[in-house]
C-alpha cells in the first residue's frame, strides 16, 4: 500500500479513520503530535488550523505518497483554499468523513474538495465502514 498523510481540522475524523484503516478498535484519542505509522501519517487538527504549522504539513507530505485532505460531512466551512493541491508534489485526494451523519452534507463537502483541486474524492464512514474498502483499494 502507498503511504497516506491525513490533514484536516480538529475533530474531522482523521484518527478514527486511521484506526479503521488499520483494522483497530475505534477509540477516541486526541492527537497531540504527528503520529507516523507504517502506511499512515495522522496529524493533529491544529496543524491545519494554524497558519505557521501549515508549512510544516506541506513539508511533512514528502514523507508520504498520497496526501488526504479530510473534511467531515458536518462541517460549516472548509479550511482548505481553492487550488491548494498544487502546493505539494504528491497526489492529493479528498476524503469526506462521517458519511453516516444524517445532519451532514456530503455533496457540498465533495464540491469543496474538488475546488481544492482533488481529482478523486472518497466518501467514508469509519462508524459504518462505508467507502473504506474503496479507499484501501485505491491506496493498494
Ligand atoms: N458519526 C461518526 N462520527 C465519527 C466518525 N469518525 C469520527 N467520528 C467522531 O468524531 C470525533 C473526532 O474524531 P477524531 O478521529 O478524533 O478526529 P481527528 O480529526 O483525529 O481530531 P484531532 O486529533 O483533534 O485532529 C470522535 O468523537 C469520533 O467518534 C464517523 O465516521 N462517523
Ligand atoms: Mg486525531
Amino acid at each position: 500500500m502507498r503511504k497516506i498523510i491525513l490533514m484536516g481540522r480538529t475533530g474531522s475524523g482523521k484518527t478514527t479513520l486511521t484506526q479503521k484503516l488499520q483494522n483497530n478498535p475505534l477509540k477516541y484519542k486526541k492527537t497531540q503530535y504527528i503520529n507516523h505509522y507504517d502506511l499512515i501519517i495522522d496529524t493533529p487538527g491544529e496543524y491545519t488550523e494554524t497558519k505557521g504549522l501549515g508549512a510544516a504539513l506541506a513539508l511533512y507530505s514528502y514523507e508520504a505518497d498520497v496526501v488526504g485532505l479530510v473534511i467531515s460531512s458536518t462541517e460549516d466551512y472548509t479550511p482548505f483554499p481553492p487550488n491548494i493541491t498544487c502546493m505539494v508534489n504528491r497526489e492529493v485526494i479528498g476524503i469526506v468523513t462521517k458519511a453516516d451523519r444524517e445532519d451532514g452534507n456530503c455533496r457540498k463537502v465533495k464540491e469543496w474538495l474538488e475546488l481544492c483541486g482533488c481529482k478523486k474524492v472518497f466518501k467514508v464512514s469509519s462508524k459504518t465502514g462505508e467507502g473504506i474498502k474503496e479507499l484501501i483499494d485505491y491506496l493498494s
